[in-house]
């Protein structure tokens, strides 16, 4: 008996205590943290995305799921982060300008912390000056770029621009990442990889890392 569907459930009615009951209790089952996270979380909000996108469900609603899936992730983040390796490499990540989403970019820092990198979190709504200056300051081996919206999207090549220009371009790699984009998108906007998933996004940091 697994509690997968029961936490799925709660998080698209936005339940967060339940959610957190029925995480914890995952855990104690013995279910390992990624399973818990993508036949319970993710599972539920999918399913808000889905309903969300056909009229069914509205912010107010959304908003409170995703509390809920934040409050899930809490649970599970130390046990995703665990095992303390050698760090890789050094990665800035952040949500493009005018975008508030963070769940998929909270999950990839957390699957990049897992796997041993030190993450630096800009955050959402970040500018194209606080990434650049972020880079200037703590000099990352990889930048990674989140962005949910068609509207935020052009803010990604704005920013490779301005890392270009500012001649910060082959000190950083750069991945980018969100529901709308694909890989063709960026390969056109000159970025070095893209991930549709964050177990793939610490596949591609590592791959970008020559590790
Ligand atoms: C939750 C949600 C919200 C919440 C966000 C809360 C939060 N703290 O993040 C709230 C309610 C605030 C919200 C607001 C809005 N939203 Co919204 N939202 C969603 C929803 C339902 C789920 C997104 C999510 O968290 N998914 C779960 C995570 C785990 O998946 P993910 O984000 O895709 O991330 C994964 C990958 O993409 C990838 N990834 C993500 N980032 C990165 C970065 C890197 C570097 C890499 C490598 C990989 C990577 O890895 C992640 C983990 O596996 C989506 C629907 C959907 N199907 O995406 C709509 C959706 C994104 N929203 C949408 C819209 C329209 C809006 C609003 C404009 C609505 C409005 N009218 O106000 C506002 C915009 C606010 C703003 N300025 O940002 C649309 C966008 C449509 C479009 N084509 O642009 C969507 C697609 C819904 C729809 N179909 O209509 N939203």
């Amino acid at each position: 008996m697994n509690n997968f569907s029961t936490i799925a459930n709660a998080i698209y009615d936005g339940d967060q205590n339940t959610v957190v009951a029925q995480t914890k209790l995952a855990i104690e089952e013995g279910n390992t943290a990624l399973e818990i996270l993508e036949k319970g979380l993710m599972a539920g909000m999918d399913h808000v995305g889905k309903d969300f996108k056909a009229g069914d469900l509205f912010i107010p609603e959304v908003l409170v799921a995703s509390r809920a899936m934040q409050a899930g992730m809490e649970l599970l983040k130390p046990l995703l982060v665990s095992q303390k390796i050698k760090s890789p490499g050094k990665v800035i990540l952040g949500t493009v300008k005018g975008d508030l989403h963070d769940i998929g970019k909270n999950l990839v820092s957390i699957m990049l912390q897992g796997a041993g990198f030190e993450v630096i979190d800009l955050g959402v709504d970040v500018s194209k000056e606080t990434f650049l200056d972020a880079i200037v300051t703590h000099k990352p081996d990889l930048l990674g770029l989140s962005s949910l919206l068609t509207t935020t999207m052009p803010q990604m090549p704005e920013i490779i621009d301005a890392i270009q220009q500012a001649g910060l371009r082959d000190q950083v790699k750069i991945m980018v990442g969100g529901a709308p984009l694909n890989e063709k998108y960026a390969q056109t906007i000159g970025a070095d990889g893209y991930a549709q998933n964050s177990s793939i996004a610490v596949e591609k940091a590592k791959e970008l890392m020559s590790i």
